[in-house]
């Protein structure tokens, strides 16, 4: 099996008892934070043991190699290409094994795996970690004292997605060491209207470095599969300098400044990959031989669209069919074993969308429950369809839409969503007597992401001298 990995280790040490243990420095690593690992095989005692009271070693030497090898899995078991930096320390045989961080993470539940391979023997450590689920941004990283702070909070789930009712509870240490705490149950933090960001607002009074600690408890979620892709660079436009080096674009202005102040200006669009996070800056400025950098990074994500559409066109022998164009208490409807068709939802997407959810409303009731509507999609125009699927029992219209997820029954293109290939075909299923069924309306939502649109910034710099 491949690794991420591997290091090899010269030893000329004599015949050691061998446990190897793997430990976290913590189970939870923000998303500019490294994770890091210490993974020891002999400690201190037993090494120790080894020698006499004069450090000479104890027994025949024995001289050769030992490989340590490591893993890195993310949270489907699948390997990653993240390739952890490994040193040895002093002391027994200890390493510190330590994650790299990147322009672009994909937060979630991550394992460490750590092979040893001495004497032809495996022998195996794992450790699971969370990198970047809960993240904190503030609008600015630095604060004069009175100034409030606004904290944005971000939560996301183990694969990497957004949260929206997240309980989360959170404490700002100030360097006098007093504490404030903040909670969604208290009211502190607030949920904004996009999921997953959460805001509080600080009082700064004390000048120094604030520690903030943050937990968030979420429900979990299965709804979204992440799918395979590549990275995309990050599109960036400025009138200034742009190099690039690695996986980091570096812009640069040279300014001249105006009573100590000017400003500097760039666009960016964010490349359309969910739920990757990419990392913006931290940004530096030099003056008079100095240097100022700011105290991180600050992330920025796409974010997924959804677009909901009703049929515009339709075919087959259900009564008053267009009464299914739109849900006002109007219905189509039929008291026979027949189906009906409709098409033409008029989706359009964005050049470069990826479509990560399909979803077929219905809005509907039945008379009694000797009769029922089934309902299959189709992605080129009636060729194939998908197998039908029963709505289920429902005796009154409380304008409820019935929303059932078929992204799963097809690899969804925008192509498949056009209106000469997409079409929802209902039928009416009969027991004995035959009753009505009622179609109120027969919506279609699509969740799709694309690069997002230029996203522009201007900083004003003034500088205290
Ligand atoms: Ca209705
Ligand atoms: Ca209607």
């Amino acid at each position: 099996m491949l690794s991420n990995k591997t290091f090899e280790v010269e030893y000329a040490y004599y015949t050691l008892k061998i446990t190897p243990v793997l430990t976290a420095e913590r189970k939870y690593f923000s998303l500019d934070e490294k994770p890091e690992f210490t993974f020891e095989y002999i400690n201190e005692e037993e090494f120790k043991a080894t020698l006499d009271g004069h450090g000479k070693a104890l027994g025949t030497p024995v001289t050769g190699k030992e490989t340590i090898k490591t893993f890195v899995y993310d949270y489907k078991g699948e390997l990653t290409d993240i390739e952890p930096e490994i040193e040895e320390l002093s002391g027994g045989r200890e390493f510190s094994i330590k994650l790299p961080g990147g322009r672009a993470l994909r937060a979630g539940i991550y394992k460490l795996r750590v092979e040893l391979v001495k004497d032809g023997i495996t022998y195996t450590q794992e450790q699971e970690f969370q990198w970047g689920l809960v993240s904190l941004n503030t609008r600015k990283s630095i604060y004069k004292p009175g100034e409030p702070a606004e904290f944005i909070i971000v939560v996301l789930d183990k694969y990497g997605y957004p949260v929206c009712n997240a309980d989360i509870s959170m404490t700002v240490t100030n360097p006098n060491n007093e504490k404030t705490t903040y909670s969604t149950a208290d009211g502190t933090i607030t949920a904004s209207n996009e999921c997953g960001l959460y805001t509080a607002s600080y009082l700064t009074e004390v000048e120094g470095k604030h520690t903030i600690d943050i937990t968030a408890q979420t429900l979990e979620k299965f709804d979204q599969n992440a799918s395979q892709q590549t990275l995309e660079k990050f599109d960036v436009i400025s009138d200034a300098d742009i190099q690039e080096a690695g996986d980091t674009k570096t812009i640069t202005w040279n300014k001249d400044l105006i009573g100590n102040k000017t400003s500097v200006c760039y666009s960016y669009a964010v490349p359309a990959i969910r739920p990757y996070l990419y990392a913006l800056g931290p940004a530096g400025i030099d003056y008079d031989s100095q240097i100022f950098t700011e105290a991180r990074s600050w992330y920025v994500a796409v974010d997924p669209t959804e677009t909901s559409k009703s049929p515009t066109d339709d075919t087959g022998t259900w009564d008053n069919s267009t009464n299914a164009y739109l849900s006002n208490d109007v219905y189509a409807s039929t008291e026979y074993e027949r189906t009906h068709e409709y098409y033409n939802y008029s989706f359009t997407f964005p050049a470069g969308s990826t479509i990560t959810k399909v979803e077929v409303g219905a809005e509907y009731y039945y008379a009694s429950d000797k009769f029922h509507i089934e309902f299959q999609e189709s992605w080129d125009g009636g060729t194939n369809r998908s197998t039908l699927r029963t709505l289920p029992d429902k005796f009154s219209d409380n304008d409820e839409v019935v929303w059932t997820d078929v992204t799963g029954d097809t690899s969804w293109t925008t192509a498949k969503l056009s209106d000469s290939n997409f079409r929802v075909r209902i039928k009416a299923v009969q027991d004995y007597p035959t009753d009505f069924v009622y179609m109120d309306w027969l919506p279609v939502k699509v969740t799709n992401i694309h690069q997002s649109g230029l996203s522009s910034y201007c900083d004003n710099i003034r500088l205290y001298r």
